[in-house]
């Protein structure tokens, strides 16, 4: 028998995994000492908070490096298939408690931290968590890593690392004001940059046709300037299996070429604004929520990243001689909504110009390796971008769409006949307003598959966004339903919840989370329901103590704590919500109720509006308006609390979901594509009061209608009611207590007395109401009647809690992954 090969010495050593430093807490003390002496260098005595904090980072992470180290060798070793993750955004909250449940360490770092007499708690609060998403969708994309880790399946996620993430809200007077959020400014040691593996990507300029040296005739790309893409990674641990996979995030910077080719001018003064002008494609998160504004900058972002991403997958991950034919067979690309399908034409222009494949070969690859998630049902949230803008900044790429657009359309010109009607329809460059390119066809075409994030979703994509597509593509369409991490949400988020679920059914559940239900029968135990009720309580202390200290705002521990955070948009309709508080608000001042004979509730907001959507500030003005009355009326004898902490983020939201009782998931049937809130508010046990929307309708299936408040029109009931012609003013005039509300906001109750100020707020409710606030009014009342009067009875309220919880672990991340796996990925599990 041949004898083993013999590892080159070079490769042995390279990989050599380090080993972990020793799990024991002396072990861990000596490592963080050295760090903080070493690293920071700084003696104990003398070391501040952060210089303790960043030396712990980078203690803990030590514990992962030979984890890590080991999954890239083992990953280069099996060449199995994996996901590469594309998304313009990752939500990613705080690390150090992440990294610390993964590697199991949380006690002995507990342990040994207080030996130094160094408070892990105060530790932790000082991380500023890295905000480089909008809201759902990209958190949606941190949780989804977390899961393939856990799940031990091959990921790579590709990203943009801003320099400023989402931006930090403050208040002035009750408006909003934006503040830049400088994540990075106390240190980042979460990162590993390696300069050294950079990415060149270039813009601009002009195609030709040439001969090639083999004769044929080709299409280059003269690229105008170019920018340097840097890529940082991160690890992404999975629980406790000794898998770390990879997040790499570019970031731009001026190649040293870059001030002599665009500007030429030798002026030093140049020379710098070229460097920044290269490094703002990186500078910041876009902080549009729901509309695109179709600015360049954002067209170089998405594409600067996705291009950098492509070439290192294809130039540095992949083994040199890798034979791209097989590249379906060694990687998916995801894309997380159409932020980079412009990921489209880089593969194939990388397959035909730098590795000379003719345009079929190309193009068969293409289609399986892309594959499309769609997020969204709003018209104005698909991304078109303008065959002008397209073809300045990208011109290779746009010859190269408008190819894929001609042969796709003569497919279905052959196929229907000629039907230029559908042709028009179906064509991926739409030519009204303006000629653009619509960047949801062109994923529908090239990709493998195309998936909704929850089933009403993923049905209406198919009925009423793309429908053509759906008769066009049989089986492209699927649903996969969004899901969120039990790590993050549960397990870290809620440890006293943890506590009692793992005292009633063991460990396990946390990887498994389906095994909720067998918490069912622990509903009807008085025992269970006592800790149960005692979790929540303690949770809404603890709570109590991060508002005071952060806003001053107090939590009473015997309200219902009736809970509406996510961002501010019409179509969510924290409007609705407002009409709620003051119609509770008007029936004490006039009388109708006395405040002892209400149930006593604290509503508890949290939202950022996009900086240039006018009314969504109105309506933040108008929430802080309504709460500075509210609560400061002697009258409703503190029955009432409005409270909107400001900067409403992942740290937060892991404070104020475990301490819910009511959660409020209030769109307007067939608007919010799924929501992720909505599950990891139920997994906490509060109980929800919702819409026929998203994902509400699993959830309602699931937990039962005895322990969900559902209220309002039905999506068709909308279609039907927007095709007769809605008169928001009629349920004005039909509704008395509707009409006082408004009225109350209109007379200046909450402004001082000043009618103007939320006159934009009340004109639109009456004269425009896209998202039909006024026709959910009643049925919304009277659904929030209900509640006051369900939580009165404390047990039954329990049992319907406990039943959430063990109900809803379908809406783990790690069942949404697997989901992903059978019907789109085909990656299982590797090692
Ligand atoms: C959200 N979309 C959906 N978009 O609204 C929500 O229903 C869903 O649960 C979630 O995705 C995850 O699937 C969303 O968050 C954005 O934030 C985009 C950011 C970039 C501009 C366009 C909106």
């Amino acid at each position: 028998p041949a004898a083993p090969a013999k590892p080159k010495a070079t490769h042995a050593l390279a990989l050599a995994p380090v080993g972990s430093p020793a799990s024991s807490v002396d072990g861990f003390v000596r490592e963080f000492l050295r760090e903080l002496n070493y690293g920071q260098g700084v003696a104990l005595s003398t070391s501040s908070v952060n210089d303790q904090y960043l030396a712990l980072a980078r203690t803990v992470r030590h514990y992962l490096m030979a984890r890590w180290l080991e999954t890239l060798r083992r990953q280069a070793e099996t060449q199995a298939k994996g996901v590469a993750y594309l998304s313009a955004e990752y939500l990613l909250g705080r690390q150090l408690g992440n990294a610390l449940l993964a590697t199991g360490l949380t006690e002995i770092v507990e342990e040994g931290l207080g030996k130094c007499g160094v408070d892990l708690a105060a530790l932790r609060a000082q991380e500023v968590e890295p905000g480089l998403g909008n809201g759902g969708l990209g958190r949606l994309a941190a949780c989804f890593i977390d899961s393939l880790a856990t799940m031990s399946v091959p990921c790579i996620g590709y990203g943009i690392r801003y320099e400023y993430g989402i931006f930090r809200q403050t208040f002035v007077e009750g408006r909003q004001v934006e503040q830049a959020d400088s994540w990075l400014a106390l240190g980042a040691p979460w990162e590993f940059p390696h300069p050294e593996a950079a990415q060149i990507v270039t813009f601009g300029g002009h195609t030709e046709k040439y001969t090639d040296t083999d004769g044929v005739e080709r299409s280059r790309w003269v690229a105008g300037w170019k920018v340097k893409a840097i890529p940082y990674n991160y690890m992404v641990p999975g629980y406790q299996n000794g898998r770390v996979n990879t997040l790499r995030l570019w970031r731009a910077q001026a190649t040293d070429a870059f001030d002599l080719k665009i500007f030429n001018s030798g002026d030093y003064e140049e020379a710098v604004r070229a460097q920044t002008f290269a490094e703002n494609i990186s500078k910041v998160l876009y902080p549009e929520d729901s509309t695109p504004q179709g600015k360049e900058l954002r067209l170089q972002q998405q594409y600067f990243f996705v291009s950098a991403s492509i070439h290192d997958f294809v130039n540095s991950v992949l083994p040199k001689d890798f034979d791209l034919h097989k590249l379906p067979d060694r990687i998916i690309f995801q894309l997380n909504d159409t932020h980079p399908v412009i990921g489209v034409p880089e593969l194939m222009r990388v397959l035909i110009d730098e590795k000379k494949m003719d345009w079929d070969e190309a193009w068969a690859i293409t289609q399986q390796c892309f594959a499309y998630t769609c997020h969204t049902l709003l018209p104005e949230a698909l991304e078109v971008w303008s065959v002008d803008l397209l073809g300045r900044l990208l011109p290779r790429h746009l010859e190269i769409i408008y190819r894929i657009n001609e042969e796709f359309l003569e497919r279905v010109s052959e196929r229907f006949d000629g039907d230029q009607l559908r042709v028009s329809r179906m064509s991926i460059i739409a030519e009204h307003p303006e000629r653009a390119v619509r960047m949801a066809y062109l994923a529908t075409v090239a990709g493998a598959k195309v998936n909704g994030v929850a089933e009403l979703h993923s049905q209406l994509l198919r009925d009423k966004v793309l429908p053509d597509f759906d008769e066009f593509f049989p089986g492209k369409f699927t649903n996969v339903t969004n899901g969120v991490t039990p790590r993050r949400f549960v397990r870290l988020a809620n440890p006293a919840l943890s506590e009692l679920i793992t005292d009633a059914i063991g460990v396990g559940w946390l990887t498994d989370l389906e095994r909720l239900r067998e918490l069912e029968p622990y509903a009807e135990d008085e025992e269970f329901r006592d800790r149960f009720r005692e979790v929540k309580a303690h949770n809404k202390r603890r709570l109590n103590r991060v508002l005071v200290e952060r806003d001053g705002f107090t939590v009473d521990d015997s309200h219902l704590l009736d809970v509406m955070v996510k961002r501010l948009h019409e179509y969510k309709r924290q409007t609705l919500k407002v009409l709620h508080i003051v119609t509770e608000y008007e029936r004490i001042i006039s009388g109708e109720v006395k405040p002892a004979d209400i149930t006593p509730r604290t509503f508890i907001f949290g939202a950022k509006a996009a900086p240039g959507y006018k009314i969504a500030k109105d309506i933040i003005h108008l929430i802080n308006g309504v709460g500075a009355v509210v609560n400061n009326d002697k009258r409703v004898e503190g029955r009432l609390k409005v409270l909107f902490p400001p900067n409403y983020n992942v740290t937060l939201a892991e404070k104020v979901i475990p301490a819910a009782d009511l959660s409020e998931q209030i769109s307007l049937a067939g608007k919010e594509a799924s929501g992720t809130g909505n599950m990891k508010f139920a997994l906490n046990g509060a109980l929800t009061i919702g819409t026929d929307d998203g994902a509400n309708i699993e959830i309602r299936e699931l937990v039962g209608d005895d322990n969900f408040f559902l209220f309002g029109l039905l999506e068709p009931e909308v279609e039907a009611l927007y095709a007769k012609g809605y008169v928001p003013s009629s349920f004005y005039e039909s509704d008395p207590s509707l009409k006082r509300a408004i009225d109350l906001i209109a007379q200046g109750a909450f402004s001082d007395g000043d009618r103007d100020v939320f006159a934009p707020v009340v004109g639109n409710l009456l004269y425009e109401d896209r998202f039909m606030a006024l026709a959910d009014y009643r049925a919304y009342i009277d659904a929030q009647d209900k509640v006051g009067a369900a939580y009165a009875d404390t047990d039954a309220w329990t049992r319907s809690a406990i039943l959430n919880v063990a109900r809803s672990g379908f809406f783990s991340s790690d069942r949404s992954m697997r989901h992903y796996i059978d019907r789109i990925w085909h990656t299982p599990p590797a090692f």
